[in-house]
């Protein structure tokens, strides 16, 4: 499947412009474990890049030109180098201006690209395909044009051209997640210093199954810029009445309880989530390093729960998804993922059980909601990266 990728855009690339590229590059989607809505609550998170990549194609132009082609929707824009960049409305186009905005407000001065990107990131899903095209074309940028920019600079530039571009105020874990990937590991990050590290992914004799509602209701950017106004409220009130907490992760539940009364219904109960949200990610972690996964899936579970009543972020039809595992047996953790209103579920299920249990819930999702799901078993994969020419060829 990534062969095919790489060949494709390659080739795609070839036909378009006559000469092979001077590089491929393939940036991955991402899945989370558990640790929703806390990234930009100075939590922390528990992410892994997945195999499932935007691939670029990319060489220098002659002149200042840039030609950029989206393979999969058989669309292309051209800009020049020099031009003022604004967002445009065609949204795929954003977030790469959005990228080569922040590049030139570092003062870097770059030439003219033809480039051509194919996607099996599926959109809309919550795996971040967003991230991984702002991430992916800020590296092949780097290497490209020698920038000497960090994988921690890119995935800042990413998340700082989705604020400026794109609207959606996101935390930093999509763009991490993407840029850091190892084959095999989860990332526990940090999200306030960006310190992180690398736990074993083997969950042994489960597997982690992402079931995807195929639905995306469009309050995705309100609802998401919402809930971070609303968590900050929270804060202020928290910082106001106990002055040694600089953060969510200092406040403690009791706290938090103390200030049932001042806060509005609504804020406490944001604020309760992130609290407990971020507890939840070190007792994951602790769990996952003794191999206790019935306890991760546990901590998956009442994530779901929090997300659902306190947060507000799901729907109907992952809130069906989740509640059907329940009764499952071969299930043992399942939660929405990602920013919420619509997407994935991801759940730790036996092996050897994904497809039996597909059918069956997609039976009874298709007879509700009259759609149909799709389903994808994801490895585990290593961060944005160059193509070895020896693949391409
Ligand atoms: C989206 C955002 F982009 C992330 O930063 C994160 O907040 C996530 O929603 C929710 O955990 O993917």
């Amino acid at each position: 499947m990534k062969k095919k990728l790489i060949s494709a855009t390659t080739e795609h690339f070839k036909t378009i412009f006559q000469h092979e590229p001077e590089a491929v590059f393939l940036s991955p989607g991402r899945i989370n474990i558990i640790g929703e809505h806390v990234d930009y609550n100075d939590g922390f998170v528990l992410p892994a890049a997945i195999n499932k990549y935007i691939c670029f194609a990319i060489s220098k132009s002659e002149n200042d030109e840039c030609t950029v082609v989206a393979k999969d929707l058989n669309e292309s824009y051209q800009f020049n180098w020099k031009d003022e960049v604004k967002p445009v409305d065609k949204m795929w186009v954003n977030y790469m201006l959005g990228v080569l905005h922040q590049l030139k407000e570092r003062n870097f001065s770059l030439k003219g690209i033809n480039i051509v990107f194919s996607s099996t990131i599926p959109m809309g899903a919550g795996l971040s395909s967003s991230a991984a095209l702002e991430c992916g074309f800020g590296y092949a940028l780097n290497k490209l044009f020698k920038l000497g920019l960090s994988r921690e600079e890119i995935a800042l530039i990413g998340q700082k051209s989705e604020h400026t571009f794109v609207g959606v105020k996101c935390g930093i874990m999509d763009q991490f997640a993407s840029v850091f990937g190892k084959k095999n590991k989860v990332i526990k990050l940090d999200c306030t210093s960006l310190e992180h590290e690398y736990h074993s992914a083997d969950f042994k004799k489960y597997s982690l199954l992402l079931i995807d509602s195929n639905v995306k209701h469009t309050h995705l950017t309100s609802g998401y810029n919402t809930r971070r106004e609303e968590v900050e409220k929270g804060l202020a009130i928290i910082k106001n009445r106990f002055p040694l907490i600089k953060t969510f992760r200092d406040c403690t539940e009791t706290q938090l309880n103390e200030l049932k009364e001042e806060l509005e219904e609504t804020i406490y109960k944001r604020c309760h989530f992130v609290i407990n949200e971020i507890r939840r990610v070190n007792e994951a972690v602790y769990a996952l390093d003794r191999n206790n996964f019935e306890e991760l899936g546990k901590l998956m579970f009442e994530t779901h729960e929090g997300l659902s009543k306190e947060y507000e972020v799901s729907c109907e039809e992952v809130d069906f998804l989740v509640d059907f595992v329940r009764n499952e047996k071969q299930v043992i953790g399942s939660r929405m993922m990602g920013g919420g209103f619509g997407g994935c579920s991801i759940n730790l299920v036996e092996k050897g059980s994904e497809e039996t249990l597909f059918v069956k819930i997609s039976e009874a999702y298709l007879q509700k909601f009259g759609i149909q799901l799709n389903h994808y078993k994801v490895k585990i994969a290593k961060g944005t990266s160059k193509v070895k020419t020896k693949i391409i060829k």
